[in-house]
């Protein structure tokens, strides 16, 4: 009796503690239960006989030993030395020493989120792979964004790329779309990557700058790797500061493979597109949110999530059959390169919906692990250089970083489908198979075995391959320009003017000249026009350089062109003192909450303010950069208040110059003239004032660029 309430007890904390109530091991571990050759059943403690206590309650040692006292560690004496024998401490200490496991080698800061996929309709025509093929199917997904360079505790807001990995648990394995916000990349062969790395990270002398790529070392590097263009101009461009996560796209980057059933293969481009349109942040905002608020996309993922208002992406495709890659105007295979969806449309094909926050931010977020080779039947690479290369690193990477290759036992890295294969030890195994045979081919029952394709046993797509061995880049790859012209050229007029003023920047920060007259040619080759205001302020006239006209336009590359209407998630500054109308404020919050959006009181003190309103922040702790919105409420009194307060000024008229919605009612309208706002595009001073559809259209369109200066 007593022997089995054991057994069933440790069977369940074993399962917890791995995680494996939904894991393909425990559903592996079961259905071999019949082959088990020997079975071992656990032995009940001679002294199983402690009081209960609920579950949880008590606190012990690692090894189950409940704990006296936390708080002090035995000495000789209360005033006396630690004693050697206090094993307690010495684990709690040595464990804690070890707390760090080395944080990634790029990619260290991310946030990530579960959620799930499902497709539109199945794409049995191109893959096979089932995580397409069946509508009524919810995949479940884990997604870690992230910044690549900059160090685990680095500000999100820094300008970056971002990475956009996603790990499918499908019931044919896991496979994972490790991409990024940018469809293109700096280099064409990994083996740059290294030096890429080395050059954007902190200067190896005296490790510095932190998070920026604003330094000799990275623009030396991309002034003598002219495929870097085409990223460049993505980089400096609005989406290397994204508003949110929410709020940007995601691309798989490298051209893969679809194959279907009956072995036909389609190159794909995989795309995230989110609902709620890509938007992003102005350079002055990110630097001063680096300070503010240096988790501002991690919080804002979160309270999203919490909130109910589930990001959601859709997948899209651009398919290109194998047999018409060859007339394609670039090589598919570079990842410098886009396939213009003017020429290659999008196909959305299903959703990605993140509906739930990790419990645990380590064991979950930092112990995830991705591998652009983890596939399923119906996916596969190609010849891709870089793709290539990246085949060996992620594997190689985790060793690193978990020590072990174990790491795949891990609940958030395990398959939700059945794992069955003679693997077994090494450092932190905790599940090997049961039973007496450990080795293929064998002659056991009722043991895994491999099975052909028709069973879903993985098959590479037969790709024929010749060609010499040398060290050599394709001379399809060499047109460094055309895209970097084709993706400035696309962009409305202050997403090109950004562009400019990242580079300014930049470049500004460089302080060995010839890299900066270098990078001056580069520019000149994209446009000349950027090139000369660039070099203007750099105090050098940039070479002449044909306009980036001559590369033509093509959709899908300005964010000025996705949606900008829905306001969901979005979250507005109410800036109030003493007597704010609280009618108004009551007004603003039904109409926001219609919309998906929430609101925060913004006062010069925390408490309830005379007229009832209760005050969230402090003007002490904020700062309207953290919001997407300001609405200035009636009141005499409040307005009066406000007019005499300097933080309360600067936050409106920082709130203006950022091209941020304001709205006003009432005696509220004082304040905006007092910081020499007027009528302008995303102002809103109608009778309506916060609750009315102005309001609500001026923060759908995000940022109001063509602002007379106050
Ligand atoms: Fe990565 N990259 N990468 N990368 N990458 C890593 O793997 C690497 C590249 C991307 O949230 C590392 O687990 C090489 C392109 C993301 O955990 C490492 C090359 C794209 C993440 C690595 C590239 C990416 C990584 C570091 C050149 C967009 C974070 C930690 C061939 C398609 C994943 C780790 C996460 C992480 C190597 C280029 C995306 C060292 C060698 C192109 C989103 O293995």
């Amino acid at each position: 009796m007593l022997r089995q309430a054991f057994k069933s007890i440790q069977n369940k904390s074993l399962a917890l503690a791995a995680g494996l109530v939904f894991s393909g091991l425990l559903t592996a571990q079961v259905s071999c239960a019949a082959d088990r050759e020997q079975s071992k059943s656990p032995v009940a403690p001679a002294d199983a006989q402690l009081p209960a206590v609920a579950e949880g309650n008590v606190l012990t040692t690692n090894q189950g030993m409940r704990i006296e006292d936390d708080a002090n560690s035995l000495k000789a004496g209360a005033r006396g030395p630690t004693l050697m024998e206090d094993t307690q401490f010495r684990e709690k200490i040595m464990h804690f020493d070890h707390e760090r496991m080395p944080e990634r080698v790029v990619h260290p800061r991310g946030s990530g989120a579960h959620g799930y996929f499902q497709v539109y309709k199945p794409l049995t025509r191109y893959s096979k792979a089932a995580v397409f093929s069946d509508p009524s199917v919810k995949t479940p997904v884990f997604v870690r964004f992230s910044n690549v360079n900059g160090n685990l505790g680095t500000a999100d807001t820094i300008r970056d790329a971002r990475g956009f990995a996603v790990k499918f648990y499908t019931h044919e394995g896991v496979w994972d779309l490790v991409g990024n916000n940018i469809p293109v990349f700096f280099i064409q062969d990994a083996i740059k990557f290294p030096d890429l790395v080395h050059a954007f990270k902190p200067e190896p002398h005296n490790d510095i700058p932190q998070a920026s790529t604003a330094h000799n070392n990275f623009w030396d590097f991309i002034s003598l790797s002219p495929e870097s263009m085409h990223m460049i101009m993505w980089v400096m461009s609005d989406r290397g500061i994204p508003r949110s996560y929410r709020m940007m796209d995601g691309f798989g980057v490298h051209t893969f493979r679809l194959v279907n059933d009956q072995g036909k293969s389609t190159f794909v481009k995989f795309h995230w597109k989110p609902l709620l349109g890509v938007h992003s942040l102005v350079w002055d905002e990110a630097q001063k949110l680096a300070g503010k608020d240096p988790d501002f996309h991690r919080r804002d993922l979160w309270e999203a999530i919490e909130n109910k208002t589930y990001p959601e992406y859709e997948l899209a495709l651009q398919l290109l059959p194998e047999e018409e890659a060859d007339k394609a105007p670039f090589d598919i295979l570079d990842a410098t390169k886009i396939w213009p969806e003017d020429q290659f449309p999008l196909q959305r094909v299903g959703k990605l919906t993140l509906n739930r926050n990790p419990d645990n931010f380590f064991t979950e977020t930092e112990e995830v692990a991705f591998h652009p080779g983890h596939l399923v039947p119906g996916i596969d690479v190609t010849d891709d250089p870089l793709l290539q290369g990246r085949l060996f690193s992620y594997l190689d990477t985790q060793l690193n970083r978990f020590g072990t290759p174990n790491f795949t036992q891990l609940p958030i890295n395990q398959p939700k489908s059945p794992v069955n294969n003679f693997q077994q030890d090494g450092i932190m195994r905790f599940n090997n198979r049961p039973g007496r045979i450990n080795y293929e081919p064998n002659s056991g029952d009722k043991v895994p075995s491999q099975v052909d394709a028709k069973k879903g046993g993985y098959v590479h797509y037969p790709a024929a391959v010749q060609g010499q061995k040398v060290r050599e880049r394709s001379k399809t790859f060499g047109d460094h320009y055309t895209q970097a012209a084709l993706f400035y050229n696309s962009l409305s007029l202050p997403e090109q003017e950004h562009i400019g003023q990242a580079l300014i920047f930049e470049l500004g920060k460089v302080s060995d000249v010839k890299i900066q007259k270098l990078m001056l040619d580069h520019l000149s080759k994209v446009d000349g026009t950027l090139a000369s205001m660039v070099g203007m302020k750099l105090g050098f006239e940039a070479p002449k350089g044909p306009s980036a006209s001559r590369a033509g336009k093509t959709k899908g590359l300005s964010q000025e062109e996705g949606p900008r209407d829905s306001i969901k998630g979005r979250k507005v500054a109410v800036l109030a003192g003493d007597g704010a109308a609280a009618s108004d404020i009551k007004q603003l919050e039904t109409a926001l909450k219609k919309e998906g959006a929430t609101m925060e009181i913004i006062a010069p003190r925390l408490g309830e303010l005379k007229g009832g309103v209760k005050v969230d922040k402090s003007l002490a702790i904020v700062d309207s950069v953290m919001y997407d919105a300001v609405y200035v409420p009636g009141g005499k009194e409040s307005v009066t208040t406000l007019l005499g307060d300097y933080e309360a000024r600067h936050f409106v008229r920082d709130a203006y110059n950022h091209g941020k919605a304001i709205a006003a009612s009432g005696e509220g309208q004082e304040l905006l003239q007092a910081v020499g706002i007027k009528e302008a595009s995303g102002v809103v001073t109608d009778k309506s004032g916060g609750a009315g559809k102005s309001f609500v259209e001026a923060i759908g369109r995000h940022r109001h660029w063509n602002r007379p200066k106050p």
